[in-house]
């Protein structure tokens, strides 16, 4: 039998296993692994890693925070990601005050539908105002948000009974809530004090949000949500302090999981110290923080306290982020992340010996993908969508606005050398990156209904 496509002589590698096999792609869907595989069109991936696709389940393209919205598209964002090895994003839908849940997610689609590169899910937000709105969460879940975010930060942040009181609704459609923890009246009670005493620099941006106050936000939520019954997922994990709450929860068999990004494995806080709009470019939150935080997170990623690496993609443009350089607090928030991910993973987690091999595609790919309830993606077997990167682990990469796709002036990873990097995108079977070239098309990536069984 002659198989669509097949990607010939590559060592595969799977959260669980490493060996050398052929993939046989007909359609959308992988049909066969296995050896001597024959295909209408064959690619040659001798000497290189065949993964799944690279799934990140949190992203904001095109998304409206405060005065600004964030620079990357669904296009231009989405094609960054399918350069990178991504093959599928998960994004939010804010509802407007009045706006209905579902009809949020159709406005939501309608920006992204035209312009995706490759498949996408949405979050689904509850605020403040959602809390009235609570009996549209099984809507809302049936027309495909598995997920529901939550904030204990910022205008959207949720009271601790309404974290409750979200976490039943959740727990009801057997959704799964992603939080962003961290304590916000501590933070805004030492954003006034700073700015008051004339610390108005981005130096001051970690010193407002101590680590201790988001172990504390992490062990409320694991709190309520073992109170409510609901699993939950702690995003952006920046610290020991939160780490060690979700292991000691998952110790006690909770349902609880977490992530960390780039920008926490990569950088410290010292970037914040930087002269001029250098220092606020970083600025994201929760913050970048000491050299000990970010190894305790390669640790936590190691031992399995910490199990998926998304990015929180939130790109602002240099000039957007200058706005705050007499106000830290008015910097707006977010770096991008959503290209290097896979490859940055690679490079500082499997060759500096932090991770093997099988946890970095367990990190980037395979829970992530569990995690948020994409039933054909993050693995190589048959039936699964044929999402699949060819990953050069010899190919070296300066990380520069040059070398980067990103819709953004800037990277916080300008000049870090990275070696290992994708070659080849592949999504449901089509060949959307070929030898590190874009071919893929605005509007072939799908939305993508996400439901636990
Ligand atoms: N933090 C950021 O820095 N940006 C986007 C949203 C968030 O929680
Ligand atoms: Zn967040
Ligand atoms: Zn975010």
């Amino acid at each position: 039998m002659s198989f669509d496509l097949v990607i010939k002589d590559g060592t595969l590698v799977t959260a669980t296993s490493t060996y050398q096999a052929d993939i046989g792609i007909e359609g959308e869907s992988i049909a066969a692994v296995g050896q001597n595989l024959a295909g209408d069109e064959e690619v040659d991936a001798a000497g290189k890693l065949v993964i799944p696709g690279a799934v990140d389940i949190h992203v904001h393209m095109q998304m409206p925070i405060g005065d600004f919205i964030s620079a990357d598209d669904f296009f231009t964002g989405t094609k960054a990601a399918a350069l990178g090895g991504t093959t599928s994003i998960v994004d939010f839908v804010e509802p407007g005050a009045q706006q209905n849940m579902v009809d949020a997610l159709n406005e939501r689609r309608a920006l992204a539908d035209a312009r995706v590169v490759i498949d996408y899910g949405l979050h689904m937000t509850i605020g403040p105002q959602e809390i009235a709105k609570l009996d549209q969460v099984p809507a809302a879940y049936d027309a495909g948000c598995g997920s529901f975010k939550l904030y204990m930060a910022y205008g959207l942040r949720l009271e601790d009974g309404q974290l409750l009181r979200a976490f039943e609704a959740i727990r009801e459609v057997n959704g799964l809530p992603v939080v962003h923890a961290e304590n916000w009246d501590v933070i805004s009670t030492l954003m006034a004090r700073n700015l008051a005493a004339g610390n108005i620099s981005p130096h001051w941006h970690p010193r407002s949000r101590p680590a201790l106050f988001e172990g504390e936000a992490v062990s409320r939520v694991v709190k309520l949500a073992s109170y409510a019954g609901t699993r939950a997922h702690i995003f952006h994990v920046t610290c020991d302090d939160a780490v060690q709450e979700i292991a000691d929860a998952r110790r006690r068999g909770l349902p609880i999981s977490g992530e960390t990004c780039p920008q926490y494995l990569l950088l410290t806080q010292d970037v914040y110290d930087a002269p001029g709009v250098e220092g606020a470019l970083p600025v994201c939150s929760p913050p970048i923080r000491s050299q000990e935080e970010q190894d305790a997170l390669w640790r936590a990623l190691g031992d399995g306290s910490l199990q998926v690496v998304t990015t929180d993609h939130c790109p602002f443009s240099s000039s957007e982020k200058r706005t705050g350089l007499h106000d830290f607090s008015k910097i707006p928030g977010g770096v991008p992340s959503v290209e290097s991910r896979l490859a940055a993973i690679y490079t500082f987690g499997v060759r500096r010996g932090r991770l093997t091999a099988n946890q970095w595609v367990a990190a980037c790919c395979t829970t992530p993908a569990e995690l948020a309830g994409f039933a054909r993606k993050g693995k190589i077997l048959a039936g699964y969508d044929a999402d699949l990167v060819i990953f050069d682990p010899e190919k070296g990469i300066t990380l520069s606005t040059q070398t980067l796709h990103e819709n953004v002036d800037w990277t916080p990873y300008d000049q870090i050398e990275l070696r290992g990097w994708p070659e080849t995108t592949i999504s449901r079977g089509k060949i959307i990156v070929e030898e590190g070239e874009f071919r893929g098309q605005a509007g072939q990536g799908r939305f993508v209904a996400r439901r636990f069984a």
